[in-house]
């Protein structure tokens, strides 16, 4: 039997209405100018910008608490290089031979190929891991639950607050992605989840014209 629950009161700021429209009209207005970028600057961002967002990131909610995620920052040139070079081998595949008409349809607005120079040139690739299991402190082996919703939630965190703090992101899933834990030496228990590419845009970087749905088309209120 693990410890019953110790429970402690809530952190909680309730807000006037005001407040409330205030919050959450500029929040969606910072939002809306988030764009997944391909075109990055090599300018290096500040390391504690990159900490307090992973922190954010872990305050995702998640499946029994286990907080099923492992976040891996690259910066180093030589391992950027080679997860480009083991990314390019695979999205060749992928564009070449794996992907259907249909997908590469489906993409060809974005205007993406094999090509993955960002790989090497943006300052810091975070590598998104899926814990399937987390060892306690007696290192007794403990299922996880709800892995994909939780570091799902984890990343829309982590991109929220890395675009709150001024840096853009690409949510990059090369396909597959089983290189990725060998290249940073993971357990065979953690799954690549997600690539996100971090640091400033290039000067001159172009993002495709894409339009978002309206609030009308994404909900329903009954
Ligand atoms: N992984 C490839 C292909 C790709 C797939 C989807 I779905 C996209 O939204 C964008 C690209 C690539 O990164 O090029």
């Amino acid at each position: 039997m693990t410890n019953p629950a110790s429970f402690i009161p809530l952190d909680f700021k309730r807000l006037d209405e005001a407040c409330m429209l205030q919050n959450s009209q500029s929040f969606y207005q910072l939002m809306s100018r988030r764009r997944t970028v391909r075109d990055f600057s090599d300018q290096s961002v500040p390391l504690q910008v990159l900490e307090n967002a992973l922190m954010a990131a872990g305050t995702a909610p998640s499946g029994a608490n286990m907080q099923p995620w492992h976040f891996v920052v690259v910066q180093d040139a030589a391992v950027k290089k080679q997860i480009r070079e083991a990314a390019e081998i695979e999205e060749r595949e992928l564009y070449d031979h794996r992907a259907s008409d249909e997908w590469l349809q489906a993409i060809a607005p974005l205007g993406t190929n094999a090509k993955k120079p960002f790989l090497e040139k943006a300052p810091a690739l975070i590598a998104i891991f899926l814990k399937k299991f987390t060892f306690d402190k007696s290192g007794r082996k403990q299922k996880n639950y709800y892995t994909a919703e939780s570091v799902g939630i984890a990343t829309g965190i982590l991109i929220t607050a890395l675009h709150n703090a001024g840096l853009a992101t690409l949510t990059h899933t090369p396909s597959p992605m089983k290189f990725l834990g060998e290249i940073l030496r993971r357990p065979a228990y953690e799954r690549p989840f997600i690539l996100l590419v971090c640091g400033y845009p290039a000067d001159d970087a172009m993002v495709p014209n894409i339009k978002r749905q309206r609030l009308q088309e994404i909900s329903t209120f009954i």
